[in-house]
């Protein structure tokens, strides 16, 4: 059909209004649950009601409104869809067939619905039982020879509830392997924020974006994946708050946005300018504009204006000088280069900065995922506490965190590097002697997949092959071990790039009721904001025959560890015994869990820095010192083009809902490369032809991306964009943030190649 043609075609209106509307409409129709959908979409993130299964961004405690995001109905469509997966299904379908198939069809073929086997005799997933699943499972676990050689991995899907328990179960079974989706995330944030402000969390309330006098938004697509924060934007907007937008992509939502929930602005077709400045930064440029924007206050400061919050800084913190002696280094020839900034801008958004007496910096991938991110995130501190940006309505640092619970899941004990105080609760609490050393994050455990370390994975949610990076090296490595193991909604590549004995655990998901002996339960759920709030299903269980995460996780543990003295079986059915055994293991922050959380608008947990409290080893706030400009290490060949890999409109991670980016005007087309017109030009490529990628790396290994369609596109000189996770085979494994782990998914440093350098190397 012409309609499913590739095309590119600019977006030139406002994101949100009516086009969110009708995609709305649209996405509850195909997935057939336009009536069950709407009615629980009326208990989304409403008191009583369920969280969104979406983005961890806060829902507001008092909005009239119902609360309206595209991308949340999305999620819960695609959730709360008619489709099911049989028996009958694998059964017309070998593994190696459903390989051939694309992510997006293995999606749309719905929910799973009971367990499956991996059948290695006729290549097909074959049902079996609950009881036989657990049992597999705890066979393999108890035959290794070091429960080291177990990977745990955690999705940030999964509720405190399950995460608190798996951490104990996986601690009692004597490993700290705990891959979490955070490590190729907000890991920079965990990691690099406590050493300066003793908190790896968020330091703002929702009710700071109503105090905030001015609010940066820096490398994140809020209006695709943060929608509900629009609405904090465009609020601020309108009290004349000016929004400083740093993004290598000019992504429309932040240009101008028209809020579906404002019924005059969406019968008027009027809208809202969103970014007072659009920072257009090189990819890696962020740096260099931070130290510039210092650069600016030290001098105006040294000029004897009153720029600096000099009591603050006496009073509150620890290593002003050294920071300030690096700033003044550098030269605007450099600042310039580097950003991709003018000196004339960065001197606008210094002005910005210094009239506002609350700032909040927001922050996603854009920071988190490059080779310094760690060491990046505490020069964004530096800048906040310059002008004693924390602890005061309004101000603070926002890393708007990515999966809805995967703060929460941190919060409860899913840290491959625990600290000694909550290791010595689990040992008080629970009367065992959990591990001390430290275990695997992501890249570590799929590192340790390659070299033959490991044998086990169990994957708790998530699609963990297909969100690593190096794809085929790491699919190679999976395929090794002896058992993996995914306990999931819906089909995913995890399911088929298998061990050699495989399972496919099939969950309750976060819309549906879940019923035990005990009656009906709830779970809890931690926000980007440290909001903690029950959530509660509405609707019925995609099939009988699927299970609460948390009586998947008890079950593994009884399978698994027979003489365990912890009463897994009363957890199954009651989960305010979890409650209190979380609030048994965080005194500080979780005491009195179970009565706090009848609030139907939740609790704040404790963040010091809020108190002008810094939990550091020295009491203190740190300025940490970064010398130069780059965060990324400088590769030497002219050709290099910066890539950064991220998500389209209709995606959620791994979880391909179309093959359309609305904001960005491509259709029918995820297989693209948005790079700057002079940039293809020098290339000697056209727009709308087809190349290849490949990674510079040392390592000799090869990586390359073929069949990518050509968009010219407004990126800055050097850098280049295309989309998350087919372009994940370019990402070597070793290209992490040092600090934290994390994969620099958006600086990788890559050739276009075109068939005449093809046929240059082989004629
Ligand atoms: N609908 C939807 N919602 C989601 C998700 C989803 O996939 N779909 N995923 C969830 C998850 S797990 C996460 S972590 C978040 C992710 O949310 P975001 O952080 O918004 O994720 P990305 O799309 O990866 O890219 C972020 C932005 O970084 C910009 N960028 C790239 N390189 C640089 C750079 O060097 N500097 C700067 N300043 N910017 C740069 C890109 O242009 C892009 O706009 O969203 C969550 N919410
Ligand atoms: N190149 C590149 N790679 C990246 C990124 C990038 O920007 N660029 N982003 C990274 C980031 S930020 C993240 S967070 C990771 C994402 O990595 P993951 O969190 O592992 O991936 P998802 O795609 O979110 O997982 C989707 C699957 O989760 C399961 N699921 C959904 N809901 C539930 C539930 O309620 N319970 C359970 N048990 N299962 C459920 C479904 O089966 C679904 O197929 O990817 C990372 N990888
Ligand atoms: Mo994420």
């Amino acid at each position: 059909m012409a309609n499913d043609a590739p095309r590119f075609t600019p977006y030139t209106h406002p994101a949100g209004g009516w086009g969110t509307a009708a995609a709305t409409a649209k996405v509850l129709l195909e997935q057939s649950v336009l009536t069950t959908g709407s009615r629980a979409l009326l208990s989304m993130n409403q008191p009583g009601g369920f969280k969104c299964p979406s983005c961890a961004f806060p829902d507001p405690d008092c909005r009239k409104t119902l609360e309206f995001c595209e991308n949340g109905a999305k999620a819960l469509a695609f959730e709360a869809t008619k489709h099911r997966i049989t028996r009958a299904f694998f059964q017309s379908h070998t593994v190696t067939g459903l390989m051939a198939q694309s992510d997006y069809w293995l999606e749309m073929q719905g929910r799973l619905t009971e367990p499956m086997r991996y059948d290695a005799s006729t290549d097909h997933y074959v049902p079996c039982s609950w009881d036989e699943a657990f049992a597999l499972i705890g066979r393999h676990l108890r035959a290794l020879d070091s429960p080291h050689q177990a990977e745990f991995y955690t999705s940030g899907r999964t509720p405190n509830e399950a995460a608190f328990l798996y951490a104990i179960f996986v601690r009692a079974f004597g490993t700290n392997n705990f891959p979490d989706c955070s490590n190729m995330c907000h890991e920079p944030t965990s990691r690099g924020l406590p050493p300066a402000i003793g908190v790896g969390k968020g330091t703002v309330i929702m009710e700071d974006f109503d105090r905030a006098e001015a609010i940066f938004v820096v490398g994140q697509n809020t209006g695709t994946n943060s929608p509900r924060m629009m609405t904090n934007l465009v609020e601020a907007r309108k009290r004349g708050v000016p929004i400083v937008a740093v993004n290598p992509m000019p992504e429309r939502a932040l240009i101008r946005f028209t809020a579906p929930q404002d019924i005059v602005q969406m019968a008027t077709f009027g809208s809202t300018e969103i970014a007072s400045e659009f920072v257009h930064i090189r990819i890696g440029g962020d740096l260099a504009l931070l130290k510039g924007i210092m650069k600016i206050l030290f001098e105006r400061d040294a000029a004897g204006e009153q720029v600096l919050d000099h009591e603050f800084i006496r009073a509150h913190t620890v290593g002003f000088e050294a920071i300030r002696a690096e700033a003044l280094t550098h030269n605007w020839a450099e600042i310039v280069d580097t950003s991709g900034v003018s000196e004339a801008q960065i001197r606008r958004v210094a002005e910005i900065y210094i009239r506002s007496r609350a700032t909040m910096v927001c922050y996603g991938m854009g920071l988190t995922q490059h080779q310094e991110g760690s060491r990046l995130l505490q020069q964004v501190v530096n800048l906040l506490l310059l002008r004693g940006n924390f602890g005061k309505p309004g101000a603070g640092i926002a890393p708007i965190r990515g999966h809805s619970n995967v703060q929460g899941d941190r919060t409860v004990g899913i840290d491959e590097q625990p600290s000694q105080a909550y290791l010595d609760q689990v040992r008080e609490v629970f009367g065992f002697e959990p591990p001390r050393a430290p275990g695997h994050h992501t890249v570590a455990a799929v590192d340790a997949m390659v070299q033959g370390e490991a044998k086990v994975f169990i994957g708790m949610g998530g699609n963990f092959i297909r969100a690593v990076p190096d794809t085929e090296r790491s699919y190679a490595a999976m395929q090794k071990l002896a058992l993996t193991v995914g306990i999931s909604t819906k089909l995913n590549r995890g399911h088929l790039v298998h061990g050699r004995d495989a399972l496919i655990l099939p969950v309750i998901a976060r819309s549906e009721m879940i019923r035990t002996s005990a009656g009906e339960q709830f779970v809890t759920i931690e926000d980007s904001v440290s909001k903690v709030t029950a959530s509660r299903g509405v609707l019925e269980p995609a099939s009988p025959d699927v299970r609460p995460e948390v009586e998947i996780v008890c079950r593994m543990a009884m399978a698994t560890l027979p003489d365990s003295q912890i009463p897994w079986e009363h957890y199954i059915h009651d989960y305010h015994l979890i409650r209190d055994k979380i609030a048994e293991v965080y005194p500080e922050i979780y005491s009195n869990f179970s009565e706090r959380i009848k609030d139907p608008k939740g609790f704040h947990l404790d963040v010091p820095p809020r108190r002008r409290t810094w939990p550091t080893p020295n009491g203190k706030a740190n300025f940490l010192l970064f010398p130069g400009l780059a965060v990324n290490v400088k590769v030497a060949d002219p050709s290099m083009l910066r890539l950064a890999t991220v998500r389209s409109h209709d995606q959620f991670n791994t979880t391909i809902y179309s093959y359309n980016d609305r904001y960005r005007g491509v259709h029918n087309n995820r297989m693209v490369l948005f790079i700057n017109a002079e940039d293809r030009a020098e290339r000697g490529l056209t727009d709308g032809g087809t190349v290849a990628l490949e990674t510079i790396s040392e390592d000799g290994v090869t990586r390359r991306v073929e069949g990518l369609t050509v968009i010219d596109y407004p990126m800055p000189r050097g850098a280049v964009a295309g989309y998350y996770p087919e372009l994940n085979p370019l990402l070597p494994l070793e290209y992490c943030d040092r600090i934290s782990g994390t994969p620099a998914a958006k600086s990788i440093p890559v050739r276009v190649i075109t068939a005449a350098d093809d046929s240059r190397v082989t004629g």
